[in-house]
């Protein structure tokens, strides 16, 4: 299928915030009670259609857990737009956002467009407030979104909201594109062990 427009889109938060539940309600409607932990970066991909153009967005889901800091870097590149995800329920979650962002911001200069993402809405053991959570967004020039993966309350206007957003901003750029150009730094020469060793982190 040929598209007009393809975007580079990564989700990035701490582990088990909800991020591939996010990926698959959006992708197949789905959602499962224990998903298992990411392993480095799953993809997906799903056209949308809006303005009688179509818009191929790509999910980099990437993994929470700190083992995977260093791999899942070398996936920041050439995304467009970022999905950092915090749990509504889980404080901690919320407060690391800073620290993702400080690590995004190394990667990227003012291209890229932020959104912050509370996830599980449905789950009712609210610990961060929406006020918070929206000050923080505001002052950080992102917006915010309260998601449920359960319910689907805001998956399908979060991606339409940033579709539009990229669109806006960049609307003669067709190809914000991950594939094609892969990460310089997924190429191992196993000729060198010293190239081995100094790859990464
Ligand atoms: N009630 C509820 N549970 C959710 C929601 N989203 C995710 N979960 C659950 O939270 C757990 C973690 O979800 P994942 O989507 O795997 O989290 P993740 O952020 O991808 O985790 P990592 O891949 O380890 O970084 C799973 O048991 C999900 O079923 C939601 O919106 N509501
Ligand atoms: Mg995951």
């Amino acid at each position: 299928m040929t598209y007009n427009y393809s975007y580079k889109i990564i989700t990035v938060g701490n582990a088990n915030t909800g991020k591939t539940s996010l990926a698959n309600k959006f992708m197949n409607d789905t959602f499962f009670d224990n998903s298992t932990s990411t392993i480095g970066v799953d993809y997906f991909t799903k056209n949308i259609l809006f303005n009688n153009l179509i818009f191929k967005i790509q999910i980099w889901d990437t993994a929470g857990l700190d083992v995977f800091r260093c791999i899942i870097r070398s996936y920041y590149r050439q995304a467009v737009g970022v999905l950092l995800c915090y749990d509504i329920n889980d404080l901690k979650s919320f407060n690391d956002l800073s620290e993702w962002l400080t690590e995004l911001k190394k990667e990227y200069n003012n291209t890229v467009i932020f959104y912050i993402i509370g996830t599980k809405s449905d789950l009712g053991k609210r610990k961060v407030q929406k006020d918070l959570a929206d000050n923080y967004a505001s002052e950080n020039n992102m917006k915010h979104f309260e998601i449920s993966s359960v319910t689907g309350k805001n998956i399908n206007e979060v991606f339409l909201s940033l579709v539009k957003d990229i669109y806006e901003k960049y609307p003669n750029i067709t190809d914000i594109n991950g594939i094609g150009t892969f990460p310089i730094d997924n190429i191992i020469n196993v000729s060198s062990d010293r190239n081995f060793i100094n790859k990464c982190c």
